[in-house]
């Protein structure tokens, strides 16, 4: 590895340069060099093929290798492909492929060699020197090129040897620079290599044209960043895309569409900016170009498939992108600045953060399409996963595998694209089997500005768009004054995604004419920048000014396209005007079509199911693949297997099992099952272990679930990568597409949620109030004080609790509805169970529900084996149902009035606080009082019980600390269940700052003062 290494740090040398040239043809006869150049296409490398990696050391050598490998990586042997692909190699320019090369040297007329003879060493020396500069260009022609369309950053040009002022400087063509010919030789013909599309039909072009062709397209108004791509087809179809002569020509009509389209973006800020000139928008002025760009994107897609678009963005311009991409009624974005009262239920949010869903004709393509926008919070980029979420699903129910009829489109800031962490953590999803969405186009709206930070203090990075790079997404930098330009790219970028599938970014650079709002003073803090914004023309007058010269339109075309669309801002303004209220449902983003039709919304359908669907799931979910014979699964999961077989003959279930009754069950029913997280498939405490693992074939797994039905709904259970915001993010999205789903994630541990905090705050918690939407989404979260310390134990409930959006003072009418309608107006439900029955009920209710609410459910890690909680097939069988509060059955419960205390607690501390009274023998004194269901909070059978404990003293017991846990949710509430007729006390540990200790002792000693303060009389 380091002599090959070597070898080629010298070949690359500027001096090695040269002299590896002129060894190239020492070593060479000069006829047998004319025909190795010419045959380059079919030689075969078998022999070089077989030698490792670890012998290669000279430099043609390499090149061999990696020509053969270029060509067809098997071709190689293992440890070449594996150096290759490890991107270690870059290729010198000489060394590219050489296929498509199909005349030989001599029929050119280098100077020196004529017709026939062999070229010279200066002759192969040079032609090597321009393939060098070629290369530079497509490397870091975008490090030139012209993209600020204010000209701060723009690198002016610089007169070359030639006497011609060029963009490429030294940063562009490093060591090549000094390549650079003069004069004389700017008319010699040069051979194009394969790698280069800048010729057209043409072999070869005069060095003149090919700087030309080089700068216009790589130092232009385009700068494209795609040579970092692993695959050389997608770098040959990139080259294609840009260096092709003429991909820039536009014919009228399409210039046409261009400037009315920019014409309306630029309209509607302009109409918005004249009525309502203290409202803060978010204007796109300075990027109004975006609009005519997301069309394009649209365009390009539809026509080549696409029939539903997903977007995600933030603030700016999306008002615009509502108005002029989606066609939103006028009328309905200008009601939003009315200050109107909603005539429907919910909170509502600010305008710019609001979604849509539309359906229409797209006129251009005459195709039908759905286009979303998703509603977001002001905490930038959380959205992104939401919407790959939603895409997935989109794409997951219309079976389309791979993404041709459903796509998502990004919309980012300069500034939160890099950023924000979830940024990266979504690009990072971009690829996995059960994540993808086959492609997202991204487009950043950068106007070189956040807030009021300037990029050079708010990023280390070159670009905002470097986030893309580790996915292999290519980059399109372009000037967002030129119109065409920008279409160009987005034309790019739309099939590239339809070609490969795969993300691409589209990276419009143009500036913000106003403060970060329009009431803000841009001036305070980039007063220089501001001085040029000042001057400068807006894009549609530079557009206008350009088509009226080249007589593509006459101005008065210009100024009438204006007036028409003032007209149509005039009329749905005075529509608006008629306006009483908004209606929050005109901004749903997904809505569920005919699931809330002709349902009872307080009706709960039942969650049990007959004894022989148990015993069916059980059966198959305890049975290795029927092709046992040749599928070696592990002995430790044939145990586990028995163990659970032996339990399904017994009719009892734990929490694996009751699980997997809950899943299979609804499966049955058609409803599709999909839970998501890390390590989810085995289990983190190894106990679930749904995908089992042919023990000698790779990849050959059997999943139980998903062969329980022949007629079921799709099972999919997938391990994440390593990210909980944009993996929570990404299942809410999910969530939202379908309410026949149910949709699960689960932390590793229940504290890891915190690092998707904004998702649980801003989508999960208070989605419904702000944008009328629901969601079923299920989290999972290990909870419990176990002794592994203060990171493993809490999931932080407390927190969950607080935003739970129950009244403690308020005791709703009591009635059959109770528990339902309690349920309907919750904004989530928080429960901790702790059987396996209760478990597989609260699951099952989620989809019996005639509504959608959020689950938070603290799950146990102990109890997963705990001999205790088990459940029997009758606690789950028909007529059985979900417990909000399990009584004490013991003899406490069945003689009430002797009973001198009672412990109300939830989750595992129960088993603890059993065995404590059963050591001490109280099992009469003391009753022990299960809440499974602590939010919303059942008011009704906390009276209940404490009703049959007439004489009892009522504490609540708790593991977590007093400031933590259930106990500050609960408290007020108890007080209100017993409507302040008596007292309820609590028996735990101090308050403390950390969730839990780290000393295993002191957690036992903790835990025994609490065992022992509670189970005392
Ligand atoms: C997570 C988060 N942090 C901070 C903010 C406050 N904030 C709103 S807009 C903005 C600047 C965004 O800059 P950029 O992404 O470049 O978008 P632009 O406003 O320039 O279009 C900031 C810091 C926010 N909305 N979200
Ligand atoms: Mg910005």
């Amino acid at each position: 590895m380091h002599r090959a290494h070597t070898a080629f740090s010298l070949a690359l040398s500027p001096k090695a340069h040269k002299n590896f040239a002129t060894w190239l043809l020492k070593s060479t006869s000069s006829q047998q060099m004319a025909k190795a150049t010419a045959a380059a296409a079919v030689r075969t490398y078998n022999s070089a093929a077989a030698e490792p990696f670890a012998n290669g050391s000279t430099a043609s050598y390499v090149e061999e290798m990696y020509n053969a490998w270029l060509r067809d990586p098997t071709s190689v042997h293992t440890s070449w492909d594996a150096y290759f692909r490890s991107n270690s190699y870059t290729s010198p320019p000489n060394l590219a492929p050489v296929q498509a090369n199909t005349l030989p040297l001599t029929a050119f007329n280098f100077g020196g060699a004529v017709g026939g003879a062999a070229p010279d060493s200066k002759t192969i020396d040079d032609h090597l020197a321009v393939q060098a500069i070629i290369r530079s260009y497509q490397s870091r022609g975008h490090l030139a090129s012209d993209l600020d369309p204010l000209g701060i950053l723009t690198r002016e040009k610089t007169v070359c040897k030639d006497g011609l002022a060029r963009r490429a400087n030294e940063d562009v063509l490093r060591q090549h620079s000094g390549f650079l010919f003069g004069e004389q030789d700017m008319e010699r013909q040069f051979k194009l290599p394969s790698t280069t599309f800048i010729g057209g039909d043409e072999a070869s072009l005069p060095l003149k044209e090919i700087l030309n062709r080089l700068e216009n397209v790589y130092c232009n108004k385009i700068g494209v960043e795609f040579m970092f791509i692993n695959s050389l087809e997608q770098c040959n179809w990139i080259r294609k895309r840009f260096e092709t002569p003429g991909v820039l020509n536009f014919s009228p009509e399409e210039k046409r569409l261009i400037l009315a389209r920019l014409t309306r973006a630029t309209g509607f800020e302009a109409f918005l900016a004249k009525k309502y000139s203290s409202e803060k928008r978010f204007g796109l002025e300075g990027c109004e170009i975006m609009i005519p760009a997301l069309k394009e994107i649209i365009d390009v897609s539809t026509e080549l498939g696409v029939e539903s678009v997903i977007m995600g963005m933030p603030h700016r311009g999306r008002l615009n992108t509502l108005a002029n991409v989606c066609r939103k009624p006028l009328n309905q974005i200008f009601t939003q600045f009315a200050g109107l009262e909603a005539a429907d239920d919910g909170s509502g949010d600010v305008k710019y953060h609001l979604g849509t869903y539309i359906e229409r004709l797209n006129r251009v393509t005459n195709k039908n399409i759905r286009l979303a926008v998703v509603a977001n919070p002001s905490h930038l980029e959380a959205v992104d996963p939401v919407v790959q979420g939603k895409t997935r699903a989109e794409q997951f129910y219309r079976g389309d595998q791979e993404g041709k009829k459903v796509m998502s489109i990004l919309i980012h800031g300069d500034a939160a694209f890099c950023g924000q962490g979830v940024v990266y953590e979504t690009m990072h999803l971009s690829d996995l089997p059960d994540y993808t969405t086959h492609g997202t186009i991204h487009v950043v709206a950068n106007n070189q500005i956040g807030f009021t930070t300037d990029p050079r203090f708010s990023r280390s990075s070159p670009y905002c768009t470097d986030v893309a790079r580790v996915v292999n997404a290519p980059i399109f930098h372009v000037n967002a004054d030129d119109p065409e330009a920008v279409m160009h790219v987005c034309k790019v970028a739309a099939e590239w995604r339809a070609t490969f599938h795969k993300d691409c970014v589209i990276d419009l650079v143009g500036y913000r004419r106003n403060g970060h709002n329009e009431i803000d003073e841009p001036m305070f803090t980039q007063p220089l920048m501001y001085q040029k914004i000042r001057k400068h023309k807006n894009c549609l007058d530079l557009y206008a000014d350009k088509l009226i010269a080249e007589g593509t339109c006459t101005a008065e075309e210009v100024k009438s396209v204006a007036a028409k669309y003032e007209n149509i801002c005039e009329e749905a303004f005075a529509l608006a005007k008629t306006e009483t209220h908004v209606k929050y449902k005109d901004w749903l983003d997904s809505p569920w079509s005919g699931f809330f039709e002709g349902k009872d919304p307080l009706k709960v359908a039942p969650t049990g199911v007959k004894e022989e669907t148990l015993i069916h799931i059980g059966n198959r979910f305890s049975s290795p693949p029927p092709n046992a014979a040749e599928f070696v699964i592990h002995k430790g999961l044939l145990r586990v297997l028995a163990a659970r077989k032996a339990m399904v003959d017994e009719k009892i279930a734990d929490w694996a099992l009751g699980e997997a009754m809950a899943f299979g069950s609804l499966l049955k029913e058609g409803i599709h099952v999909r839970l998501s997280g890390q390590d989810v498939e085995r289990g983190t405490f190894s106990h679930r272990h749904h995908v089992l693992h042919h023990q000698l074939v790779d990849k050959a797994t059997y999943n139980s679930l998903q062969h329980m039905y022949p007629d079921q709904a799709p099972y999919s259970v997938s391990n994440s990568s390593l990210s909980e915001y944009a993996v929570l993010g990404f299942e809410h999205g999910y969530s939202m597409t379908n309410p026949n789903a149910l949709v699960l994630w689960e932390a590793q541990f229940g504290d890891f949620s915190n690092t998707a905090q904004s998702i649980i705050d801003q989508f999960i918690s208070s989605g419904q109030s702000k944008w009328v939407r629901q969601s079923g989404l299920v989290m999972l979260l290990p909870h419990g004080m176990e002794g592994m310390g203060p990171e493993h134990s809490s999931c932080r409930v407390e927190r969950f609790l607080q935003m739970s959006s129950d009244d403690p003072d308020y005791f709703p009418p009591e009635s059959d509805e109770f528990a339902i309608r309690q349920l309907h107006d919750i904004n989530w439900i928080v429960a901790n169970c702790t059987t396996p029955a209760n478990y597989y009920h609260i699951l099952r209710r989620q989809i019996a529900l005639p509504f959608r609410k959020p689950l938070i459910l603290c799950t146990p890690k102990s109890l997963l084996r705990h001999p205790e909680a088990k459940s029997p097939f009758s606690e789950m069988s028909e007529g059985s149902e979900f417990q909000r509060i399990i009584p004490d059955n013991g003899p406490a419960g069945q003689n009430p009035s002797n009973v001198k205390k009672v412990v109300f607690c939830t989750g595992r501390v129960y088993y603890d606080l059993t065995k404590t009274r059963t050591e001490k023998q109280l099992e009469s004194d003391i009753a022990i009082v299960r809440v499974e269901q602590v939010s919303p909070f059942p008011f009704d059978l906390v009276k209940e019980q404490a009703n049959l404990y007439k004489n009892a003293e009522l504490v609540w017991a708790q593991e977590e600390h007093k400031n933590q846990g259930c106990w500050t949710y609960v408290q007020p509430r108890f007080l209100t269940a017993l409507n302040h007729s008596r007292d309820v006390s609590y028996v735990g540990r101090a308050c403390g700052a950390s969730t839990a200790t780290g000393s295993k002792a002191m957690h036992i000693r903790e835990l025994n003062a609490l065992l022992n303060d509670a189970i005392s009389t």
